[in-house]
């Protein structure tokens, strides 16, 4: 008898034991995935730093200046290669770009780069859950060992225009609807609404969770075709439409920069061949910037709703474009150059712990994006990456960092420094012979309309600008050969 009740009470105290542990443990777990940051990685296609807050033009953006005040606003962000696909792969896999690799709007990560994990990889592996809303890489399967979930994507995603007379051209590769297009329609109707409406319920859902989140948001618009809702072309009216100053080539320079834009020829209302007229030129430009405006709103509704979820204090935000874009500087359009305007990129960092409304004017890089998020989700850093990350200017906004970014695109490399752009030309694209060269004072040329690469007085920048740039390819070229060798065995 008074075994059989001893033996009760070693039981029940046995279980009181294991029930209280498991407790534990919970708490534990639950406290640590607390402490583990979410990550909210938003894209925005084709969008150059021109936003109010970058404090250049007249556009309206609240919401991208109310995201801005929660964090570091970096403004001088470049990105490596100014088209879609290959600066896409480049940032999701931290590696720059080079003539074999990363090289057009079509590039897919995952066959360029094999062997090396992506960023959203590496946080699935450290027990993220991932997800892919809209366009993050160019390719919707790309990378799909990434994700926890697959890609998704609206499926209207094809049909840009709202309004049947513009459709009626199609969404052929040379031949398609209106560049730019003003309808009296719904938001809802837009791709660009209907992923954030996937990634609002994505941000209810998943912060249910015991698991930290890395949420991917990628919008399609400013690229084009510039269509929007009425209401935003609204706010940029025709007669304010400011055309640029430097509608004409650089002087001096050689014609082998010359650049064609086929991209926007594809559009109905584009001439095959020469400019647009000036006409066409403020529409277009009244078209992106309506566009840039209709995503902000969609920012705005993702900073709402993660302020209504509570999620706002422990989630890490990083806003990206994936490179420039020309608006008529230079008589350009869209972006696939080395230019300053093609390649000077926004960037917002918000973190945990980091003071808002703050800038830093030090030289950053889309590369130093992987690595940056590695260190403020405190994850290990892959031996591969060849960014840095900028985790020490969100505390020193002026802490040292670069001296030079690097930029390629086709048979272009250049090198950017505070003062100077250098950029060179080759044949076989990067790899042939030297066909050019261009030098740019941007202390008293920022707008890139003289080229001083001849001039006497720039001879010893142009050395070691040249010097700076061979140094990299090298570098570049020996870390490529060692990477491989090391992954390859
Ligand atoms: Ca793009």
């Amino acid at each position: 008898m008074y075994t059989t009740c001893f033996q009760r009470r070693v039981f029940a105290f046995a279980t009181f034991l294991l029930v209280a542990g498991a407790i534990f443990v919970t708490l534990v777990s639950l406290a640590h995935a607390a402490q583990r940051p979410n990550v909210l990685f938003i894209a925005v296609d084709d969008l150059r730093p021109e936003m109010h807050c970058y404090g250049m033009g007249n556009m309206v953006t609240p919401n991208f200046d109310r995201l801005a005040a929660r964090g570091v606003r970096f403004d001088r962000a470049y990105c490596n290669i100014a088209v879609c696909g290959a600066s896409r792969a480049s940032i999701m896999k931290g590696l720059r770009p080079t003539p074999n690799r990363f090289t057009s709007y079509m590039t897919w990560a995952m066959k360029d780069a094999p062997d090396v994990p992506s960023l959203p990889l590496v946080f699935k592996q450290q027990g993220y859950h991932t997800v892919s809303n809209g366009k993050i890489y160019h390719h919707k399967t790309d990378d799909p060992e990434a994700w926890s979930e697959p890609a998704w994507r609206p499926k209207t995603s094809s049909i840009w225009w709202a309004l049947p007379a513009s459709r009626k051209f199609g969404n052929g590769l040379r031949s398609r609807g209106p560049a730019y297009e003003s309808a009296d329609q719904p938001d809802s109707l837009y791709p660009d609404h209907q992923i954030c409406d996937r990634t609002l319920s994505d941000l209810k859902r998943l912060s249910k969770q015991n698991k930290p989140f890395f949420l991917a948001c990628g919008f399609y618009r400013p690229h084009l075709p510039f269509v929007a809702p009425k209401n935003y072309w609204d706010l940029y009216p025709t007669d304010r439409a400011r055309l640029p100053e430097n509608m004409f080539f650089p002087h001096d320079l050689s014609q082998v920069f010359r650049y064609t834009w086929g991209e926007m020829r594809a559009y109905h209302g584009i001439p095959k061949k020469g400019q647009v007229t000036d006409d066409t030129a403020r529409q277009l430009i009244r078209g992106y910037h309506a566009c840039v405006s209709f995503v902000d709103m969609q920012i705005g509704r993702l900073l709402d709703e993660l302020d209504r979820l509570g999620l706002a204090d422990n989630t890490i935000i990083v806003l990206w474009g994936d490179h420039g874009w020309q608006l008529g500087e230079h008589r350009f359009w869209c972006k696939h150059t080395n230019f300053e305007v093609a390649t000077h990129v926004p960037l917002v960092v918000v973190a945990p712990g980091v003071k808002g409304n703050q800038v830093s004017r030090q030289l950053v890089e889309y590369v130093d994006i992987y690595p940056t998020l590695c260190e403020l989700a405190d994850l290990p850093l892959p031996e591969h990456l060849q960014g840095k990350s900028v985790r020490p200017l969100l505390t020193n906004v002026n802490a040292e960092h670069k001296n030079a970014v690097f930029t390629r695109f086709g048979g272009g490399d250049a090198v950017r420094t505070v003062a100077h752009r250098y950029m060179e030309m080759r044949a076989k694209g990067g790899r042939g012979p030297l066909r050019g060269v261009g030098l740019f004072d941007l202390e008293k040329d920022l707008q890139e309309n003289q080229n001083v690469a001849d001039d006497p007085a720039y001879g010893k920048v142009r050395r070691q600008l040249k010097t700076l740039l061979d140094h990299q390819r090298a570098k570049l070229a020996g870390k490529e050969k060692s990477l491989l060798r090391r992954i390859r065995g």
